[in-house]
């Protein structure tokens, strides 16, 4: 399709109208807001990605890219979280101290709103306090943690360190995500899941929580 490669560099170049734009008129065209969502968006932020890696592009630019990219995603939200379900649990997300990357963890809190959990975001640069402190307070099933960095993923360690420490491990299922992290990382610090991205920690939540 040829709208998508345009929103591919439409998202590339930041420009936030145009992937509004976009977006509109792939769902007006009958696309499934997760087609839009992963085909186009998630698609050309690899890209950012790739030539941000490369030194090709810069952080002002991939901050306009990722801008616009959230854009697009308000616009797919409340269709992703259209559902009507019944709550099936509750979620504490955030990501990592150190770390501000903040559009991985917006995707998964979405889907997982979509697919009927209740989400409590609580935003980035997270301490192990404030995911301990608003799990207990908001009674959560699941504490869910994002880092993308490979210097900000061992915080993780330190977050369920802290929860053995404190006797409340068990209390909570344990989900982490993000693109440094791995099925092996994921066990090494004992976390209940790794979860490769937003489709999968909507399944592997479900599974966990029966
Ligand atoms: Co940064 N950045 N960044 N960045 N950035 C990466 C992560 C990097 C891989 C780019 C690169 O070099 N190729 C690299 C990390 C290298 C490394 O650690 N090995 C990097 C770097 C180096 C940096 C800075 C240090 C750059 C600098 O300042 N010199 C700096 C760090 C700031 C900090 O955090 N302290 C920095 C800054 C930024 C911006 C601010 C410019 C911007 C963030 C804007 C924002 O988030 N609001 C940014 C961006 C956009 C990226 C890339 C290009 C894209 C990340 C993204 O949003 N992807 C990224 C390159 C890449 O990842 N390939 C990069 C789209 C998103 C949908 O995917 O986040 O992977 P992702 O989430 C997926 C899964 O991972 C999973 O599900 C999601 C949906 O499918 N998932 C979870 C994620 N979290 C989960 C939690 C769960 C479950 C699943 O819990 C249950």
């Amino acid at each position: 399709e040829e709208l998508v490669a345009q929103m591919m560099d439409d998202l590339y170049d930041g420009l936030k109208e145009e992937i509004e734009e976009g977006t509109n008129i792939l769902l007006e065209r009958g696309w499934q807001p997760y087609d839009v969502l992963t085909k186009a968006l998630v698609a050309g932020m690899t890209i950012v990605g790739h030539d941000f890696r490369d030194g090709i592009l810069f952080v002002p630019e991939v901050l306009l890219a990722a801008n616009a990219m959230k854009a697009g995603m308000a616009i797919l939200k409340p269709l992703l979280a259209e559902t009507g379900a019944p709550t099936i649990g509750k979620m504490v997300i955030g990501t990592v101290k150190g770390d501000i990357h903040d559009i991985g963890k917006n995707l998964v809190g979405m889907m997982m709103e979509g697919a009927g959990f209740e989400v409590v975001d609580i935003g980035i640069n997270n301490p192990v306090e404030n995911y301990l402190g608003k799990a207990a307070e908001e009674k959560a099933d699941i504490i869910g943690m994002s880092a993308l960095l490979t210097t900000t993923m061992p915080y993780m360690k330190i977050v369920i360190d802290e929860m053995v420490a404190q006797g409340i491990r068990d209390d909570y299922i344990v989900l982490v995500g993000g693109a440094p992290l791995n099925e092996e990382f994921g066990k090494s610090i004992g976390a209940d899941a790794y979860c490769r991205d937003a489709a999968v920690a909507v399944e592997t939540a479900k599974e966990l929580m029966a």
